[in-house]
């Protein structure tokens, strides 16, 4: 069984602020990554996930409907 996790980091122009950062982070980890850290200063959202539990269209769903689309 593959237990290789895959790294990104993805861009969300909307994250403004303290409470946008908890909100991806909260949509995110409900989803079962393994790690998330997203930043208002940098709209950033480093993700890391294992593509067996949740794909990467999955996550940009989620940011999507969260509010968050991701740029690009
Ligand atoms: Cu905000």
């Amino acid at each position: 069984m593959a237990t290789a996790t895959e790294h990104i980091t993805l861009t969300a122009p909307d994250i403004s602020c303290g409470h946008c950062v908890m909100t991806v982070q909260n949509t995110l980890r409900d989803l079962g990554v393994e790690d998330v850290s997203a930043s208002a200063e940098t709209k950033r959202i480093d993700v890391t996930f294992d593509p067996a539990r949740v794909s990467l269209d999955r996550i940009e769903a989620a940011l999507d409907d969260a509010g968050y689309p991701v740029q690009g």
